[in-house]
Order: structure tokens, then sequence, then C-alpha cells
């Protein structure tokens, strides 16, 4: 075995953020002016009034208070509550192009490489712009990178599943060093006008360099990859159908299962146990004991089902310390949630401290890796 190690982290935080207050005043807005525009329908009890969304419901259910995006404007204006994302000519970089090499350029610098030393990049997030080319040959031109990149999609679990391929990859000797990034632009499948889920997700752009120990020149405080551990399960829980044979039938073309849809409470009650289980068992296999765990990088959906997870790993209430959150302001950014943890939460380890990093969700599906700090 190779030992393989992460060399850095970057992370894209975009220019806006929505405070709750800000999402739920739109929201009420636009229900108060749906329910007048159908008021006779339902007077006439035709027609179910819209409830109106909350505060307090969001911060207790979810402990979201805010969230970035790529464009407030255009999510908060009743009249269209979708963030407002003009298309961009061939020759222009993609918008997830540039947030990628945004979050590539830290990852590097953190570790001391340049565009010459990598030799593959993986994108892995839950929504790519477009099918073709491949956004990550566009982010690989972008960034100077000879050698190879490919797009991969398992939803939330995206980072640690990119981050076993490239693991995989060192393993194998067909690449060296490997960027994986998760541009994830959350709002642009959310529907805005769905109470349930209106205020789950944000967008971010994380990234991360994984390295042979035959170009790591000096390991101290890098974090070895002790294994990774992945698992599915199908589940029709959280589920989006978009994709290209929507224009197939113009009947659904535009529907709202064309957005990010789920059973929110059955996913809650499903995935927590199964997430603590692959956490228990992955560390076991690595020859570690969860009490010899100083931190777990938590996949960042729901601030409750991470204390639950936490508490049963570590078998009592865990810290901020052995648990950080990022969801309070970030929100859910898919894949990019456990990463953004990790990248501001990670210097403070000592020589020595084991950790976990974890992502899950859509599939269902769950990824586990096992750090070392040198
Ligand atoms: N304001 C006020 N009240 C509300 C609101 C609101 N906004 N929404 C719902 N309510 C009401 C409901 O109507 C219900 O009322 P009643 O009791 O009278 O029926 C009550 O509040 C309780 O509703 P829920 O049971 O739905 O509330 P929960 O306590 O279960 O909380 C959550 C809802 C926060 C959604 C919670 O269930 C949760 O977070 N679950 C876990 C979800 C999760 O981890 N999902 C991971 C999915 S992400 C993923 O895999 C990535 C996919 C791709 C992402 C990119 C696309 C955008």
């Amino acid at each position: 075995m190779v030992k393989v190690f992460l060399t850095g982290t970057g992370l894209y935080t975009p220019p806006h953020s929505i405070s709750n207050e800000e999402l739920v005043r739109s929201f009420n807005d636009w229900v108060a002016q749906y329910n007048d525009q159908h008021k006779t329908d339902i007077e006439a009890g035709k027609l179910e009034p819209l409830q109106p969304s909350s505060v307090e419901f969001i911060e207790k259910a979810s402990g979201i208070k805010s969230r970035y995006v790529m464009d407030k404007e255009g999510i908060l204006d009743i009249k269209r509550m979708m963030p407002y994302l003009p298309e961009r000519a061939d020759g222009e970089p993609s918008l997830q192009c540039e947030m990628s090499v945004e979050a590539a350029k830290e990852a590097l610098a953190q570790a001391g490489k340049t565009a010459a030393d990598v030799d593959a990049v993986i994108l892995a997030c839950s929504n790519f712009q477009r099918p073709y080319p491949a956004v990550s040959v566009e982010v690989q031109a972008a960034l100077g990178i000879e050698g190879f990149a490919y797009d991969m999609n398992v939803a939330c679990s995206s980072a640690t599943f990119g981050i076993q391929a490239a693991f995989n990859a060192i393993q194998a000797g067909s690449a060296k060093s490997v960027l994986v990034i998760n541009p994830e632009i959350c709002s642009g499948h959310l529907n805005f006008k769905d109470r349930d889920s209106h205020f789950i997700f944000g967008d971010a752009c994380t990234a991360v360099l994984i390295e042979s120990e035959s170009v790591v020149t000096d390991s101290k405080g890098h974090f070895e990859l002790l294994g990774t551990k992945l698992s599915t399960n199908y589940s029709n829980n959280i589920r989006n159908n978009f994709g290209f044979l929507n224009r197939c039938d113009e009947r659904t073309e535009f529907s709202n299962d064309k957005l990010f849809r789920q059973s929110g409470r059955k996913v809650f009650k499903e995935v927590t146990p199964k997430v603590a289980s692959l956490i228990q068992s992955h560390v076991h296999e690595q020859g570690v004991e969860m009490s010899d765990v100083a931190r777990v990088w938590l996949h960042q959906a729901n601030g409750n089902m991470n204390r639950l997870i936490a508490q049963k790993l570590f078998g009592k209430e865990v810290t901020d310390q052995q648990s950080p959150t990022i969801l309070d302001t970030y929100a859910n950014t898919s894949s990019a949630g456990s990463i953004i943890a990790f990248h501001k939460y990670k210097d403070d380890l000592n020589a020595g401290d084991f950790g976990v990093i974890c992502s899950f969700g859509a599939g269902y599906s769950m990824g586990s890796v096992v750090v070392k700090r040198h």
C-alpha cells in the first residue's frame, strides 16, 4: 500500500448571503400574493390556501440561520423565486469552472504545489451545468493541468466518493496528485416556492489535493488517508427527475419533480443510524477506536441529525470541537458541506490525532474517510 495524504484544502464562498428572515419574508409575500390571486377558489373550498414559512421552525428543525448563494436578487424576487444566472457563450468560462478554479488555487497554495504537480482532476458534485464536455476537463484546462479529468455525481456523498476515486488512482499508479473539487450551485435546483424545503440549501465550492507519499517531501501537518469506506442503498426519499429526457414529454417537462424534493423526516430516521454504523465499523476496521478519534467532520444537512450521529459515535453529548458545525451559516451545500467543516476546523488537531470525514445523502449514499494528522 502506498501512503496517501490530503495536503491542501480550498473553499470558494459565494458573494451573497440570505438570512432566514429575508428568505421567509419573501416566501410569505409570495404566499400572500398566491392566496389573494386564488381567493375565490379558496373561499369556495376548491383550493387549499398556502401556509406561511417561519424563521423559528427553520432554525429549530434544521439549525440553519443563513446561506450563501450565487445570486440573491432573483431568489428573493417574488415574481421569480430562483437565481438569475445568465447563460454564457461557449467560449466563456462556466460558472462551475470559475468557482472550481478559486477553490483549487487555495488548495494548491496550502499544499505548496502548482498546477504542474497535479495529474488528475475529479469534479464531484450533485449537479453539473451541462453534460459535456465534462466541466472537469474545462477546469483542468483553466488551471493548466496535464493528465486527465472526469465528472462524477453521487449527490451529497460526491466528495468522499471522489476522495476514494483519487485514493484508488494513486494506489493503482494512474496518478500521483489528484484534485477533487465540489462546485455546488444547489440554489439552481431548489424549489423556492416549496415551504418544506425552500430553506435547506446554499451554494459553495470546495477542493482537496490528494497526493502519493512519493510526491510529499514533508508529511508534517498533513493528513494521511488511512482508508475510505462507501455504501449505497437505493431509496426514492431524496429525488430529482431532472434530466436529458425531460424534453421528450412536453406534459411534464417543467413539473416540480424536476427540482429537489425529499421526505425529510424519513431521510432523517433512516439515514442517521446507517451513518453512525458505517463510521463505527470503518473506524474499527482501521484499528482505531472511537475514543481515539479527536474529530468528525460530518455532512452538513441538519444540526439535530449530526448531534444524534455524534452522540451515538462517542456515547455522550459532544462538543463543537468534536463535531464542528458550518450549516448554520452555509446551510446544506451538498457534497461541499463536510469539506467546508474540515477546511475550517482542521488546523488545531495535534500530530497523531485521528479524524473522520463523512458525507451522506441521496441514493442513499454514504462515504467515510479516516484520517490521521502527521
Ligand atoms: N415553516 C413552518 N412550518 C413548516 C415549514 C416551514 N418552512 N416546513 C414544514 N413545516 C411544518 C410542516 O407542515 C409540519 O406541520 P404539521 O406537524 O402540522 O404537519 C411540521 O412543520 C413538521 O414538518 P416536518 O416533519 O417536515 O419537519 P422535520 O422536523 O422533519 O424537519 C427537515 C424538516 C428540516 C427537512 C428535516 O426532516 C431534515 O433535515 N431531514 C434530513 C434531510 C437530509 O438530511 N437530507 C439530505 C438531502 S440532501 C442530498 O442528498 C443532496 C441532494 C442534491 C442537492 C442539490 C439540489 C438542490
